[in-house]
């Protein structure tokens, strides 16, 4: 046996130094690391760039953002370090932001065609970047097919769709968007239908649109956590690692936790509330991680495995850098911070494109801009700052906002500038997976009004991880007195407004409680 061996040792010397002599010699396999195990085993855990197709880039020169615009600048996408994309709606409608349907399975033609889509969904998955498009099906645009079939007779087949008043159809919201009646199983089928139809081109779910409008009825949280639960489980059957978020446009933790029975995820409207509030404007300051924890305690009783979706802006708030405390005295340095936090919190971080540029923008009440018309969340959804006319989206007149903010161009090249700090602080996110994944939120002990500070850690098998992360909250420095492993981001000496993030003993995790 043991002759063997060596006779079969002897070989592979030879074979091997013959290998060298003849051959480039193979790449050594190598294990794969911890954080690609986890990409595998967690796909659902991701950092989302929030589009607006019309405002982001324009590939063929009308001035309209467009997929291919998308497309051909996924390398900046991958540059800043986001791994997924929420695209705002793409199907085709009559209105500027899309969010009155009249073709589910078509592509609004200002953006491009399905051949489009495709390509940008292919190259998007060659850089490991995911996609989910806006499911806008509370309502329909009133030029929607159906709709005009149920406008025309009260016998119509499609009549059933809509609820009805009189010779009109019910509506959640102003402007032609007629809601869809779930309580008739031919929508919930065609609802189904439209999902699996996306699913199939390669997309990794769906942002639910006005999720806690879907059904009218004396208790709509529970009929309509039931729908999701139920759209939600038949796409799974197919898609299991698909990712459902839905929007519950509510700053109320305890009526929106129920969602969680039928969703993946929910976007969290009373953290950003609460980064608005005590970091923006100063109030009750130490109450901010305790207020997050009540709020992940919350969805967690719901769903042990919640994936929360915490998020700075969207396109139905001012964006951050035009609120009152992010604009004023030390906005820089808040804007810096919020990034922080927000890319430090438990969940899928959302960024809206644009946030990480410090682009503002607030709404209008209806007034005229010249060569548009009358406007209103528009400035919200403005074009994207490229520094590069080439591509930069015209659709809507400057109003002088962002006249002052740094574009792209200038920002990359100053190491100090806000898309410098969230580029940074993405790539920490995706180093440690105690901030990439799982949902822990352990406060901190030492917390104040000046110092806010939580834990994040996560165990798999036989890895543990556990980071401290401690913001200033004050316009004043702070010394903090910790004892931890690697300072992974700044010093225990706080400057302003500043983050101490650090990967701490995780067998001694209650000494920091
Ligand atoms: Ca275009
Ligand atoms: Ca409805």
């Amino acid at each position: 046996m043991k002759k063997l061996s060596i006779l079969v040792i002897i070989v592979l010397i030879i074979t091997s130094l013959y290998a060298c002599q003849d051959e480039p010699s193979e790449p050594i396999p190598t294990e794969p690391t911890i954080l690609d195990t986890l990409a595998l085993a967690f796909p659902e855990q991701d950092v989302y760039y929030h589009i607006f197709v019309r405002s982001f880039a324009d590939s063929d020169d009308d001035g309209i953002g467009d997929l291919r615009g998308i497309t051909e600048n996924l390398d900046y996408l991958n540059d800043l370090g986001v791994t997924a994309l929420w695209l705002m709606p793409i199907n085709p409608s009559p209105s500027y932001h899309g969010y009155s349907v009249t073709d589910y399975y078509g592509i609004e033609e200002d953006y491009g065609t399905l051949d489009d889509f495709n390509e940008l969904v292919t190259e998007a998955k060659n850089r490991g970047i995911d996609i989910i498009i806006d499911l806008v099906i509370n309502h329909t645009s009133d030029q929607h097919p159906w709709y005009v079939a149920a406008r025309s007779s009260t016998t119509d087949p499609y009549r059933d769709f809509y609820i009805w008043n009189g010779s009109t159809a019910y509506e959640s919201f102003v402007g032609g968007m007629k809601d869809l009646n779930f309580k008739n199983p031919e929508v919930v089928e065609e609802v189904e239908n439209i999902m699996d139809y996306w699913l199939g081109l390669g997309v990794t779910g769906f942002r639910i649109d006005a999720a806690m409008h879907l059904i009218e009825s004396v208790n709509p949280t529970y009929d309509n956590s039931i729908l999701l639960l139920n759209l939600n489980a038949h796409i799974k059957r197919e898609y299991p690692h698909s990712f459902v978020v839905s929007e519950i446009f509510n700053y109320n933790v305890d009526l929106i936790k129920d969602y969680y029975i039928g969703s993946d995820s929910l976007f969290n409207f009373y953290q950003a509330q609460n980064v608005w509030d005590k970091l923006g404007n100063g109030n009750s300051r130490y109450l901010f991680v305790s207020n997050l924890n009540r709020a992940y305690n919350a969805f967690r009783s719901i769903d042990e495995n919640f994936i929360d979706s915490p998020f700075l802006s969207n396109h139905d708030v001012d964006r951050i850098a035009s609120m009152g405390g992010f604009s004023q005295y030390n906005g820089d340095l808040k804007l810096a911070l919020a990034a922080r936090i927000l890319l430090t919190l438990p969940g899928n971080p959302f960024i809206y494109y644009g946030d990480e540029l410090g682009m503002k923008g607030v709404r209008y009440e209806g007034i005229n801009i010249p060569n548009y018309g009358v406007a209103y969340d528009e400035y919200r959804r403005q074009p994207f700052l490229w520094g590069n006319p080439d591509i930069t989206t015209t659709w809507l007149p400057s109003d002088g906002s962002n006249d002052q903010t740094p574009t792209l161009l200038v920002q990359k090249e100053d190491e100090n500038s806000l898309f410098n700090t969230y580029k940074e602080i993405i790539e920490i996110r995706k180093s440690y997976p105690a901030l990439m994944y799982g949902n822990s939120f352990i406060p901190y002990g030492e917390n104040n009004s000046n110092i806010q500070g939580y834990i994040r850690t996560f165990t798999y098998g036989e890895f543990t991880q556990a980071i401290l992360i401690i913001h200033n909250f004050s316009p004043d420095p702070q010394t903090i007195d910790v004892e931890y492993l690697t300072s992974i981001y700044g010093t225990t000496d706080l400057a302003p407004y500043g983050t101490f993030i650090a990967e701490i003993d995780y067998a001694l995790i209650e000494a920091y409680q």
